[in-house]
């Protein structure tokens, strides 16, 4: 076969595998993989890493926030950023708001992601108005289209449903053939604390880790377990911070449910100190917030034993100016602050450095938390997130011993909270379809060639087919209940 491009003389790894061996691309697929391959082109692979870009299944790109903050990336930057750190795909959200209907905002985000992504991209809903157009119409139709997944608040005054509009959504999910993504914390506790904060004077980033407790996520997490359990509809838990709340998941999957879970880089490197420092903390204040040295050592060890499933960005870019972090300027309470941080970029380095290099994971997890498993959870799969012949030549070619101090990424929010930090190993070349799109930190990506994933229903989305007692009864009584 003539093929277009070789890579050539690396170590390929997949989350099955790690082999030596050569790739080759034809017309934007894997064709071939095997020894001696030669092609129109070569890229010198020796001494490097061949591995599958990466899949971030959770990052805000261009999105009005739950609390009416834009982002500061919009799809071209985001993008960007994701594909200089060895992100190939991402699964951004369309963010439905009170009043919203959704096919207008579908649309929406169609229109700016396709004039402006590097890379390609699906989309998650977020369920704000789960009126009757949006649950009998609207949302099947999404879901149809490929958009197979959507993600639910239970706190924010202006995106958070309650119970009965959560088991609404779920139903409409479970019929359809959708995943639901929950951000879990209980909106009581955290707007409880946080009013007596501001009331007593109490208004500096660090507040804001003390309104999140553990105690709100690990509640949250459990009630909507149940919820969840009522109609037997899986979900996926979304940036998971706590022992607490990784115990509740892992009790959870023990018992059979069908419950993800995800952590997130600020999980993992940061802690609450990082937010300990004066109002320059709003960097980091994100929710929930980075706990302490023992919920770090949880999280890893929820990824190695599959308490946790994917390890994402949860990338949500707010500059620290009156147009993100600090509305008030420097009046700002936590209250106020647009939550969340930048990590599309820094997310697969980070994990290489402090898990591969310090020997906490191995190549095969490491593909399999950044890439494989998002793919499989999303309906990605082997289209993405693998190096197999016919999956689509999206591919990271590692130098393993590449020293690099992080100074500055490539997206818009003018910080990272990683600043300063020494990482080993960075992808030298990345590759979206065959198409070499960044080289030795240059991009070569022309903005729009991203293209829309529509996404498969996967094994994940499946119901596991077990029932509650009081839904069996109705079933007995020949009164089943209609979802
Ligand atoms: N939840 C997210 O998933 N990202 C940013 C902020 C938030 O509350
Ligand atoms: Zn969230
Ligand atoms: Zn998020």
């Amino acid at each position: 076969m003539a093929l277009d491009l070789v890579i050539r003389g690396g170590t390929v790894a997949t989350a099955e595998k790690t082999f030596q061996a050569d790739v080759g691309i034809k017309d934007g697929r894997v064709a071939e993989i095997g020894h001696a391959l030669s092609g129109a082109k070569t890229i010198d692979a020796s001494g490097k890493l061949v591995l599958p870009g990466g899949v971030d299944s959770h990052c805000h790109i261009e999105q009005l926030s739950g609390m009416g903050v834009m982002a500061a990336d919009d799809f071209y930057t985001a993008t960007v950023s994701a594909a200089h750190g060895g992100t190939t795909t991402v699964i951004p959200f369309c963010a439905q708001h009170r009043n919203d209907d959704l096919k207008v905002v579908l649309a929406d985000y169609h229109a700016r992601a396709k004039a402006k992504a590097v890379i390609d991209y699906g989309f998650h809903l977020i369920i704000a108005n789960p009126d009757e157009k949006t649950l009998q119409q609207d949302l099947p139709d999404a879901i149809r289209s490929g958009v197979r997944s959507f993600k639910i608040f239970m706190t924010y005054e202006r995106t958070r449903l309650h119970d009965e509009q959560i088991l609404d959504v779920m139903a409409t999910a479970r019929k359809h053939g959708a995943l639901v993504m929950v951000h879990a914390e209980n909106h009581g506790v955290i707007s409880w604390l946080a009013n007596r904060m501001v009331k007593q004077g109490n208004t500096l980033p660090r507040y804001h880790a003390i309104c999140h407790t553990r105690g709100s996520e690990s509640e949250a997490i459990n009630r909507i377990i149940s919820l969840a359990e009522l109609v037997d509809c899986p979900i996926l838990i979304v940036h998971v911070s706590t022992i607490e709340g990784i115990e509740v998941i892992r009790n959870a999957k023990a018992k059979g449910l069908k419950v993800f879970g995800e952590t997130c880089p600020q999980y993992l490197f940061l802690t609450a100190k990082d937010i300990d420092i004066g109002l320059q903390g709003a960097m980091v204040c994100c929710s929930p917030p980075p706990r302490d040295e023992a919920a770090q050592a949880a999280c890893w060890q929820g990824l190695k034993d599959g308490a946790l499933d994917v390890y994402s960005s949860d990338h949500a870019p707010y500059r620290m100016d009156a147009s993100g972090k600090l509305p008030k300027g420097d009046k700002t309470t936590f209250k106020d602050m647009a939550n969340g941080v930048p990590g599309l970029e820094l997310r697969l380095p980070l994990l290489f450095s402090y898990g591969v290099k310090a020997g906490k994971i191995s190549l095969q997890e490491f593909v399999e938390l950044t890439a494989a498993r998002h793919a499989r959870i999303y309906g990605l799969y082997p289209r993405k997130g693998t190096i197999a012949v016919g999956s689509d030549a999206d591919i990271a070619v590692w130098d393993p011993e590449k020293k690099v101090t992080v100074e500055k990424t490539q997206d818009n929010t003018g910080y990272t909270p990683y600043k300063g930090r020494t990482l080993t190993g960075w992808p030298v070349t990345v590759l979206s379809r065959g198409e070499v799109i960044v080289n030795d930190a240059k991009l070569s990506a022309e903005r729009g060639r991203g293209t829309f994933l529509a996404r498969e229903p996967s094994e994940a989305l499946r119901p596991v087919g077990r029932e509650v007692p009081e839904i069996s009864q109705l079933k007995a009584w020949k009164t089943p209940l209609e979802l």
